[in-house]
């Protein structure tokens, strides 16, 4: 007999200062908003599928010397505490930073205007990765497909629309890639794009090396760019999320490590799509001086 297909719980998503988030982070704003910095902290700052689990390998390998066997003691999304994470009864992102000891690595995919003040007071280090938008956008519609947490992203056409009009969670796109661009000289913020650790890993890593007062030698940096090479990564049990239940994060429908590419967007976007999509981005992003790199 035929299986009906079992359809995805309702994802309550609410807004705050009009970026919609998940419901449990919004239940559990004052603790996100009051959460104490410290100045050690390093905050790996992202839009959604831009990057940040490959950034976080990286990371942690120079945080540990490019001892690999060091970056299998846990799963990657349980090294870094993403502080606005909340799935009750699971320990919430706070208060897994606070249980941490410094120096401590955290992640946010939390815009500008929404991050907890005590970061900018205690002049924090913010690392930073943008991905172009065409190829966010098409990362974030198979990641939604895949994760029973976020709503179902409907059609492509659909979710091109609910892309472009910010209402995914965690928000804009362009009011996020531009709020954090805008104010990089004003704070410690190294400033990476996805495009360009793609094409020069190695140049890039040497970037964060020296971002995080690290001094490496090259076969230390060689193993790091060999370690956290897309293929790589998509074999490691602690960074391709294969741990996670299916019923949580259902890989045969998209993988997590899915492509880890520059220019899938052209596989997605129809001629008619991409046109709309450049009117929109140049209204959008007018008046900033960021570039992206579309295609390798
Ligand atoms: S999340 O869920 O927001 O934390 O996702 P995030 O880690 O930011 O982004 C996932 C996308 O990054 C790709 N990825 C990589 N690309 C190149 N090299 C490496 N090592 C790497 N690791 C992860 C991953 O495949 C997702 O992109 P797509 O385009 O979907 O493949």
């Amino acid at each position: 007999m035929a299986q009906t297909p079992q359809l995805r719980k309702e994802i309550v998503i609410r807004e705050v200062e009009g970026v919609p988030l998940l419901q449990a982070a919004v239940d559990n704003w004052s603790h996100i908003q009051n959460f104490q910095a410290k100045p050690d902290d390093l905050l790996i700052c992202t839009y959604p599928k831009s990057g940040t689990t490959w950034i976080q390998e990286i990371v942690d390998m120079i945080e540990q010397n490019g001892d690999v066997e060091k970056c299998q003691r846990a799963l990657i999304h349980h090294r870094h505490p993403f502080i606005e994470w909340a799935k009750p009864p699971q320990p919430s992102g706070v208060e897994k930073a606070n249980a941490m000891p410094s120096p401590r690595i955290l992640k946010t995919h939390l815009s500008t205007q929404l991050l907890p003040p005590s970061f900018w007071e205690n002049n924090c280090k913010f690392l930073y990765v943008a991905r172009n938008a065409k190829d966010c956008m098409v990362s974030y519609y198979h990641f939604q497909k895949m994760n029973q947490g976020l709503p179902e992203p409907g059609t492509w056409e659909e979710y091109f629309e609910t892309f472009i009009n910010g209402k995914v969670v965690w928000g804009s796109w362009f009011d996020h890639v531009k709020g954090w661009w805008e104010i990089k000289d004003r704070y410690q913020i190294l400033f990476l794009f996805y495009e360009d650790i793609k094409r020069d890993p190695k140049h890039e890593i040497q970037k964060v090396i020296k971002f995080m007062g690290k001094n490496l030698d090259e076969t230390v940096l060689n193993t790091i760019v060999q370690e956290t090479a897309f293929e790589k990564m998509k074999e490691n049990p602690m960074t391709n999320r294969s741990t996670v239940p299916k019923s949580m994060m259902d890989q045969s429908i998209s993988p997590f490590m899915r492509k880890g590419m520059v220019g899938d967007w052209k596989n997605h976007f129809t001629v008619s799509q991409n046109e709309r999509f450049d009117e929109i981005y140049k209204r959008k992003m007018e008046g900033t001086s960021i570039k992206f790199c579309l295609e390798l």
